[in-house]
Protein backbone atom coordinates (compact mmCIF):
# COMPACT_ATOMS: atom_id res chain seq x y z
CA UNK A 1 0.00 0.00 0.00
CA UNK A 2 1.18 3.61 -0.54
CA UNK A 3 2.31 5.52 2.10
CA UNK A 4 -0.25 8.32 3.04
CA UNK A 5 2.19 10.37 4.21
CA UNK A 6 4.82 12.34 2.53
CA UNK A 7 8.51 12.63 4.50
CA UNK A 8 8.71 14.94 7.14
CA UNK A 9 5.43 15.62 7.60
CA UNK A 10 2.93 14.72 10.21
CA UNK A 11 -0.95 13.93 9.95
CA UNK A 12 -3.26 16.80 11.90
CA UNK A 13 -7.14 16.20 12.56
CA UNK A 14 -8.64 19.48 10.54
CA UNK A 15 -7.15 22.00 8.28
CA UNK A 16 -5.58 24.85 9.72
CA UNK A 17 -5.96 28.10 8.47
CA UNK A 18 -2.81 29.21 6.93
CA UNK A 19 -2.37 32.58 4.85
CA UNK A 20 -0.99 36.49 4.30
CA UNK A 21 -2.80 39.00 4.41
CA UNK A 22 -6.35 39.37 5.09
CA UNK A 23 -9.75 37.38 4.40
CA UNK A 24 -11.11 39.21 1.71
CA UNK A 25 -15.04 40.51 1.67
CA UNK A 26 -17.14 38.27 -0.97
CA UNK A 27 -20.03 39.85 -2.60
CA UNK A 28 -22.57 37.95 -4.72
CA UNK A 29 -23.20 40.88 -6.80
CA UNK A 30 -19.98 42.06 -7.81
CA UNK A 31 -17.86 38.97 -7.61
CA UNK A 32 -16.41 37.25 -11.10
CA UNK A 33 -14.03 34.59 -12.12
CA UNK A 34 -12.00 35.73 -15.48
CA UNK A 35 -9.90 33.56 -17.15
CA UNK A 36 -7.39 35.20 -19.76
CA UNK A 37 -4.16 35.27 -21.60
CA UNK A 38 -2.71 32.82 -23.50
CA UNK A 39 -6.20 30.90 -24.77
CA UNK A 40 -8.57 30.94 -27.54
CA UNK A 41 -11.42 31.63 -25.41
CA UNK A 42 -10.71 34.40 -22.58
CA UNK A 43 -14.09 34.41 -20.60
CA UNK A 44 -15.47 35.99 -17.33
CA UNK A 45 -17.91 34.28 -15.26
CA UNK A 46 -20.22 36.04 -12.88
CA UNK A 47 -21.35 33.82 -9.52
CA UNK A 48 -24.30 32.64 -11.23
CA UNK A 49 -22.60 31.65 -14.08
CA UNK A 50 -19.75 29.58 -12.16
CA UNK A 51 -22.06 28.11 -10.17
CA UNK A 52 -24.10 26.53 -13.73
CA UNK A 53 -20.40 24.32 -14.31
CA UNK A 54 -20.28 20.43 -13.81
CA UNK A 55 -19.52 19.99 -9.92
CA UNK A 56 -17.31 16.96 -9.38
CA UNK A 57 -16.50 15.55 -5.42
CA UNK A 58 -13.31 14.14 -4.84
CA UNK A 59 -11.47 12.89 -1.98
CA UNK A 60 -7.67 13.62 -1.12
CA UNK A 61 -5.09 14.43 0.92
CA UNK A 62 -3.43 18.46 1.81
CA UNK A 63 -0.17 18.95 2.74
CA UNK A 64 1.28 22.15 4.30
CA UNK A 65 4.70 22.67 3.76
CA UNK A 66 5.10 23.46 7.42
CA UNK A 67 4.61 20.04 8.05
CA UNK A 68 1.31 19.37 8.82
CA UNK A 69 -0.95 16.87 6.68
CA UNK A 70 -4.97 16.58 6.90
CA UNK A 71 -5.72 13.54 4.99
CA UNK A 72 -9.39 12.78 3.00
CA UNK A 73 -10.72 16.01 2.54
CA UNK A 74 -13.80 15.69 -0.07
CA UNK A 75 -13.56 18.65 -1.92
CA UNK A 76 -16.76 19.75 -4.07
CA UNK A 77 -16.37 21.90 -7.30
CA UNK A 78 -15.17 22.52 -10.46
CA UNK A 79 -12.38 20.34 -12.38
CA UNK A 80 -9.30 22.77 -13.13
CA UNK A 81 -9.42 20.52 -16.47
CA UNK A 82 -13.06 21.25 -17.37
CA UNK A 83 -11.93 25.40 -17.02
CA UNK A 84 -8.83 24.47 -19.68
CA UNK A 85 -10.93 22.70 -21.96
CA UNK A 86 -13.10 25.75 -22.13
CA UNK A 87 -10.61 28.22 -22.20
CA UNK A 88 -8.53 26.17 -25.36
CA UNK A 89 -5.06 27.14 -24.57
CA UNK A 90 -2.44 27.92 -27.12
CA UNK A 91 0.18 25.72 -28.12
CA UNK A 92 2.69 27.67 -26.74
CA UNK A 93 0.42 28.40 -23.25
CA UNK A 94 2.32 26.07 -20.86
CA UNK A 95 2.05 27.64 -17.53
CA UNK A 96 -0.38 29.71 -15.38
CA UNK A 97 -0.93 31.80 -12.62
CA UNK A 98 -3.66 31.94 -10.69
CA UNK A 99 -4.57 35.72 -9.06
CA UNK A 100 -6.55 35.87 -5.81
CA UNK A 101 -8.46 38.60 -3.94
CA UNK A 102 -5.90 39.20 -1.48
CA UNK A 103 -2.62 39.82 -4.40
CA UNK A 104 -1.80 36.28 -3.06
CA UNK A 105 -0.66 34.41 -6.48
CA UNK A 106 0.81 30.88 -7.26
CA UNK A 107 2.27 29.44 -10.14
CA UNK A 108 1.52 25.75 -12.02
CA UNK A 109 2.44 24.23 -14.96
CA UNK A 110 0.24 23.13 -17.21
CA UNK A 111 0.55 19.37 -16.91
CA UNK A 112 0.41 20.21 -13.18
CA UNK A 113 -3.15 21.45 -13.56
CA UNK A 114 -4.01 18.81 -15.81
CA UNK A 115 -3.57 16.19 -12.82
CA UNK A 116 -6.34 14.43 -11.65
CA UNK A 117 -7.94 16.08 -8.21
CA UNK A 118 -6.64 19.40 -9.12
CA UNK A 119 -10.23 21.82 -8.89
CA UNK A 120 -11.62 24.69 -7.70
CA UNK A 121 -13.97 24.23 -5.28
CA UNK A 122 -16.54 25.86 -3.12
CA UNK A 123 -17.27 22.99 -0.84
CA UNK A 124 -15.63 20.87 1.54
CA UNK A 125 -16.96 17.42 3.53
CA UNK A 126 -20.29 18.74 2.63
CA UNK A 127 -20.50 22.22 3.47
CA UNK A 128 -19.86 25.61 1.81
CA UNK A 129 -15.66 26.70 2.87
CA UNK A 130 -15.53 29.10 5.76
CA UNK A 131 -14.27 32.50 4.25
CA UNK A 132 -11.01 31.59 6.09
CA UNK A 133 -10.68 28.63 3.84
CA UNK A 134 -11.23 30.44 0.94
CA UNK A 135 -15.33 31.12 0.12
CA UNK A 136 -15.98 31.62 -2.50
CA UNK A 137 -13.89 29.91 -4.61
CA UNK A 138 -9.87 27.89 -3.94
CA UNK A 139 -7.58 26.24 -6.01
CA UNK A 140 -7.29 22.37 -4.57
CA UNK A 141 -3.70 21.17 -5.90
CA UNK A 142 -3.53 17.59 -4.08
CA UNK A 143 -0.09 16.51 -5.68
CA UNK A 144 1.49 19.57 -4.74
CA UNK A 145 1.84 21.41 -1.45
CA UNK A 146 -1.02 23.53 -0.23
CA UNK A 147 0.50 26.87 -0.88
CA UNK A 148 -0.22 25.72 -4.48
CA UNK A 149 -4.33 25.56 -3.30
CA UNK A 150 -5.06 29.22 -3.44
CA UNK A 151 -7.76 30.75 -1.58
CA UNK A 152 -10.38 33.67 -2.67
CA UNK A 153 -9.00 32.47 -6.29
CA UNK A 154 -9.81 35.63 -8.49
CA UNK A 155 -8.63 34.42 -11.58
CA UNK A 156 -6.23 32.39 -14.06
CA UNK A 157 -3.62 33.69 -16.67
CA UNK A 158 -2.24 31.35 -19.26
CA UNK A 159 1.77 31.91 -19.70
CA UNK A 160 4.20 30.93 -22.30
CA UNK A 161 6.84 31.07 -19.64
CA UNK A 162 6.97 30.50 -15.93
CA UNK A 163 6.21 33.43 -13.32
CA UNK A 164 6.69 32.86 -9.74
CA UNK A 165 3.72 32.87 -7.43
CA UNK A 166 4.32 35.12 -3.75
CA UNK A 167 5.88 31.40 -1.81
CA UNK A 168 7.91 30.97 -5.28
CA UNK A 169 9.49 34.37 -5.31
CA UNK A 170 10.63 34.21 -1.67
CA UNK A 171 12.58 31.11 -1.67
CA UNK A 172 9.95 28.38 -1.97
CA UNK A 173 9.91 25.43 -5.01
CA UNK A 174 8.91 26.70 -8.02
CA UNK A 175 6.82 22.91 -8.13
CA UNK A 176 7.00 21.81 -4.64
CA UNK A 177 6.21 17.94 -4.76
CA UNK A 178 5.84 16.57 -1.12
CA UNK A 179 6.67 12.97 -2.19
CA UNK A 180 10.25 14.57 -3.18
CA UNK A 181 10.19 16.98 -0.54
CA UNK A 182 10.57 20.11 -3.17
CA UNK A 183 9.96 22.51 -0.23
CA UNK A 184 12.75 25.18 -0.91
CA UNK A 185 14.42 26.43 -4.36
N1 LIG B 1 -4.95 33.49 -1.07
C1 LIG B 1 -4.17 32.69 -0.34
N2 LIG B 1 -4.29 31.35 -0.48
C2 LIG B 1 -3.53 30.52 0.26
C3 LIG B 1 -2.56 31.01 1.16
C4 LIG B 1 -2.43 32.42 1.27
O1 LIG B 1 -1.58 32.94 2.00
N3 LIG B 1 -3.27 33.23 0.52
N4 LIG B 1 -1.79 30.14 1.90
C5 LIG B 1 -1.63 28.77 1.38
C6 LIG B 1 -1.09 27.85 2.37
S1 LIG B 1 0.55 28.03 2.75
C7 LIG B 1 -1.81 26.81 2.91
S2 LIG B 1 -1.11 25.66 3.91
C8 LIG B 1 -3.24 26.66 2.62
C9 LIG B 1 -4.03 26.56 3.91
O2 LIG B 1 -5.39 26.34 3.63
P1 LIG B 1 -6.42 26.38 4.82
O3 LIG B 1 -6.22 27.69 5.54
O4 LIG B 1 -7.76 26.22 4.20
O5 LIG B 1 -6.08 25.20 5.72
O6 LIG B 1 -3.76 27.76 1.89
C10 LIG B 1 -2.93 28.21 0.83
N5 LIG B 1 -3.68 29.18 0.08
MO1 LIG C 1 1.14 26.03 3.81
Amino acid sequence: MKERIPPGQHRVNKLQVLHVGAVPDFNKNTWNFKVFGLIDNPFVLNWEEFNKLPIIKIKSDFHCVTSWSKLENEWEGVSLKEIIRIAKPKPEAKFLLIHCFNEYKTNLSLDDALQEGVMLANKCDGKYLSPEHGFPLRLVVPHLYAWKSAKWVRSIEFLDKEVLGYWEQRGYHKRGDPWKEERYS
